[in-house]
């Protein structure tokens, strides 16, 4: 069945935010939000797994979806809903044989021939990025643009495609126009971690 996302899809980051993953999810789910990632780009496993913990446990109260960036164990030791792959993480299928038929998987692509090539896995969603420059990933791929990103949402047909990068008030509007399913954001909602609620609030407006 095809997978609903949120419009908003929300990505936690500790750097950004200065806030653990738990503390990140509670102010997220006040603002409204359905589906979170936790994404965790420095602490090693052990380091970052009561927090992990404590996120899904959050989640699972308040009926989030809680889906874990790059690492299918942890995905798995919390019992996530699922995990989202980059592409230099396990195969999307080795992924899939882990977490079984009922786990979301998604799967992140920078061009359209990486687009094409995910249409083939076993996923539920994609992923596509940047849309526009960030700092937030240091070692991102060249930007797609609005343009590129119509021609994406048009590729992935019924494949539900979330849109990542640079999103914020002022393009959001124009990243669900061009056909994504969802934005995934990380700094516009997070920067101001006394205002992630509110945020998250005043960014669901401009979906609707
Ligand atoms: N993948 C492509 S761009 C990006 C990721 C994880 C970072 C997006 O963060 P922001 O702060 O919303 O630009
Ligand atoms: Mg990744």
């Amino acid at each position: 069945m095809k997978l609903q996302l949120p419009k908003i899809y929300p990505i936690t980051d500790t750097a950004i935010s200065g806030l653990s993953h738990a503390e990140q999810v509670k102010r997220l789910i006040a603002g409204g939000a359905t589906l979170i990632q936790l994404r965790e780009k420095q602490k090693a496993a052990g380091d970052w797994f009561p927090d992990a913990l404590e996120a899904a446990r959050l989640c699972r109260e308040s009926g989030v979806t809680c889906i874990v960036n790059d690492r299918v164990d942890i995905a798995l030791a919390i019992d996530a809903d699922g995990v989202h792959l980059g592409q230099d993480d396990m195969p999307a299928a080795m992924a899939r044989q882990l977490l079984g038929p009922g786990k979301i998987i998604g799967l992140s692509t920078h061009s359209i021939d990486q687009l094409e090539a995910a249409l083939r896995e076993e996923i539920d969603y994609a992923a596509i990025g940047p849309i526009f420059a960030t700092s937030t990933k240091s070692d991102h791929d060249p930007t797609i643009g609005i343009e590129m990103l119509s021609k994406a949402a048009q590729t992935a047909g019924m494949m539900p495609l979330v849109a990542i990068g640079g999103i914020k008030a002022g393009n959001l509007a124009s990243i669900i126009s061009a056909g994504a399913a969802s934005a995934a954001i990380i700094g516009a909602l997070l920067s101001d971690p006394d205002k992630i609620s509110e945020r998250f609030r005043e960014y669901s407006q401009f979906t609707s």
